[in-house]
């Protein structure tokens, strides 16, 4: 088939605006993806540090930061787990049990690496500490 000009000029037309229209409706879809928000990776790991005849087992436990330590007190006496900063959250300790009895227990999650020795609030011999790394 042979076009007359007119044809053909507007078979050109039809082809520019048709890519024209092909381009500029898929510029969303080439836009740059969100790039995710660097978010420190969750670390989600737990430790359990038994207490028992009068004493914490490990008496030294190491742990990344982010884990949640559980104090379980299998003594028939009671214990309180408590910061060595001080004698109570509202005077400077990071982390306070209430007194704990038999069976009970008692979680807390480092989140900042350091040591932090604790005691017992009820028997003061009774140290320990926590190094989280
Ligand atoms: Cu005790």
């Amino acid at each position: 088939m042979k076009c007359t000009p007119k044809q053909f000029y507007w078979a050109i037309l039809i082809v520019v605006l048709g890519t024209f229209i092909a381009v500029t409706g898929c510029t969303g879809y080439g836009s740059s993806p969100q790039t995710p928000a660097t978010t420190p990776a969750q670390v989600t790991g737990a430790a359990t540090v038994n207490i028992q005849n009068f004493a914490f087992s490990p008496a030294s436990i190491t742990i990344p930061r982010g884990t949640t330590v559980t104090w379980v007190n299998q003594d028939s006496a009671n214990h309180r787990v408590l910061n060595d900063a001080g004698g109570s959250i509202a005077e400077g300790a990071l982390f306070s049990s209430d007194s704990l009895p038999n069976g009970g227990t008692y979680s807390f999650r480092f989140d900042s690496p350091g040591t932090y020795p604790y005691h017992c609030s009820i028997h003061p011999s009774m140290k320990a500490t926590v190094i989280v790394t």
